[in-house]
């Protein structure tokens, strides 16, 4: 058989890419990652905007695969902003010398699987074409912005942007008349951070989110150190929470507990820092409608404490799903925000946005005249990503004609039809509902595990059998089912008004939690890998 020019070729230098390339480094493969930036990243590369920075404890976001970078690096607040996530990718780059094996620059146009290599053909935006054994995507689950589909949007004369695509070097907000066009967890993060830095804001809402506190703060050089001591008691208890966070569920059920004690439970919830408020509630607040709707009430009440106008305290309370049955934007000052005498909320349920004009945005009632619109529109979540690739399997079906419908897969990793292929942040996989690390690390090490037994084994070829597929569709489904979220127009739920193609009820993440999830993911291993064909 012709050599090819790799044993593997890993797309994407975020989180997942870099752990795999680490991976592969270490079993002395020889492999290549491409990158569509100018460097390594990816959320962290790509999202400029003001007040981007992760939900999950520091300490918790970090790899934990190397005792000697943990003890070399140092977080410097509880939830990192994004300038040094991405510093710390870059230093786990440079101490494991990953460059060497990356090329920047170049996004992955097509990937033709060619049988008579037992092998893919890659070519990229570049116009290089390389062959390698195995394929491992590490795009992104968010990494396809999305622009709304209003009129218009390329006639603004002066700055907007899309968050995913800020620019690179700081924006001057000062005196500025700023437009935010959504208000998911990105929204909220931009606006909370820049509402005192412009002259206006006019924040356009279609629907509002259930925002909780995230009570960041510095860590302290002895905090640091006391981290540093406990790393392996933090990895540990992360890996036993179906999230891959601190936070685990409370054991009660919602009516069980007295009124006043459950008052005081959620106080404490919501004066603590991080997801603790949606991930470690009472048990039946994420499954129950009644549960959730008492949890719904409390935190409407909150917002009604902290915002003046009560007018606008209604517009900011959902009405239309419970806490936490999409996901939750953690905040900083957020509510307090509109408080502001240069903060403006516009209901576009009320005054739709009509389109774009070349000086602002032109709403049924009025139009307002901007010098900034941003576009916090989100993504077209998990799938949007591969769907930019040609990617050309078993008898030259498409990705895109496989998925039409939705994505079906084995374990979120791997795909019939699609040989030799790992998706290791992929579709209906369980790592990417979890603290992303986590589940990364979970999942390449799964991967690698596989890697090294077609390796060894010279094995050249495997392929998921589409009973495993459907199996895990299955499971897919049941999980969602069982969660309120799974009932949400949400990205989790494949829901995205700005494409064409929306998998409504369908759901894009495993659900069941990475405890679960692992022990699928040992069985398919302890039992000689069921559910795939291997040659
Ligand atoms: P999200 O959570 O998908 O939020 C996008 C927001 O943009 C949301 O409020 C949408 O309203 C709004 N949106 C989308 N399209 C439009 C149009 N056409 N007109 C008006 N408003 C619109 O994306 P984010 O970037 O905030 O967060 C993504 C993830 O990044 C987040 O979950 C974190 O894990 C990190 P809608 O709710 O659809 O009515």
């Amino acid at each position: 058989m012709k050599n090819l020019d790799y044993d593997a070729i890993v797309i994407g230098a975020g989180v997942c890419g870099i752990y795999q390339a680490y991976k592969l480094q270490q079993m002395g493969k020889r492999f290549l990652l491409l990158e569509q930036g100018s460097d390594v990243g990816g959320t962290w590369y790509w999202n400029r905007y003001p007040g981007c920075r992760f939900d999950s404890e520091s300490e918790t976001y970090g790899y934990s695969f190397s005792k000697e970078l943990l003890k070399e690096w140092n977080w410097t607040e509880h939830f990192s902003p994004r300038e040094e996530t991405e510093k710390y990718l870059q230093f786990v780059v440079k101490k494991f010398d990953l460059r060497q094996h990356m090329v920047f620059d170049r996004r992955l146009e097509s990937a033709i699987w060619k049988p008579e290599i037992s092998g893919w053909e890659l070519t990229t935006n570049e116009g290089d074409t390389f062959t390698t054994r195995f394929l491992l995507t590490a795009i992104g689950l968010l990494s396809s912005p999305t622009l709304p589909r209003y009129k218009g949007v390329e006639k603004f004369k002066s700055l907007s942007f899309h968050t995913f695509n800020a620019p690179r070097e700081p924006v001057d907000f000062s005196g500025k008349n700023v437009a935010v066009i959504g208000t998911g967890a990105t929204g909220v993060q931009l606006i909370s951070e820049i509402a005192n830095k412009v002259g206006s804001l006019t924040i356009f809402q279609r629907r509002p989110n259930w925002c909780a506190p995230l009570h960041n703060s510095r860590i302290t050089s002895k905090e640091m150190n006391d981290i540093k001591n406990r790393y392996e008691e933090i990895f540990s208890l992360c890996g036993k929470t179906p999230s891959g966070f601190y936070h685990d569920v409370d054991p009660r059920k919602t009516f069980d507990v007295a009124p006043e004690d459950r008052e005081a439970f959620w106080e404490k919830l919501y004066s603590s820092p991080g997801f603790g408020v949606w991930l470690g509630n009472f048990k039946d607040m994420l499954v129950n409608s009644e549960a959730n709707a008492e949890f719904t009430k409390f935190v409407a009440q909150k917002i009604r404490q902290r915002v003046n106008d009560p007018k606008v305290a209604e517009k900011l309370i959902p009405k239309d799903h419970g806490f936490g049955t999409r996901r939750v934007p953690m905040e900083t000052g957020y509510y307090e925000a509109f408080n502001q005498d240069n903060v403006k909320l516009i209901d576009i349920g009320e005054n739709p946005i009509e389109y774009i004009t070349e000086t602002g945005i032109q709403t049924k009632d009025i139009h307002y005249p901007f010098d900034i619109i941003i576009y916090a529109t989100g993504f077209d979540a998990v799938t949007g990503a591969f769907d930019k690739i040609n990617i050309v399997g078993e008898n030259k079906q498409t990705l895109r004609e496989k998925w039409a419908d939705g994505p079906q897969t084995h374990f979120g990793l791997s795909v019939s039809g699609f040989p030799n292929m790992l998706t290791l942040a992929g579709p209906q996989s369980g790592s990417v509902a979890t603290n992303f690390p986590r589940g990364i690390e979970e999942a390449v090490n799964w991967c690698s595990q596989m890697l090294e037994h077609l390796f060894d084994n010279n094995i050249h070829y495997f392929n998921p059998r589409e009973e495993a597929e459907s199996f895990w569709g299955d499971q897919v489904r049941e999980m969602s089912e069982r969660i309120l979220f799974g009932k949400e127009q949400s990205w989790f739920t494949g829901y995205n008004s700005n494409v064409d193609r929306n998998y409504r009820h369908k759901c894009l993440i495993y659900a069941g939690g990475q405890i679960r999830f692992r022990k699928f993911l040992t069985e398919e291993v302890s039992n000689g890998y069921p559910g795939f064909i291997m040659r």
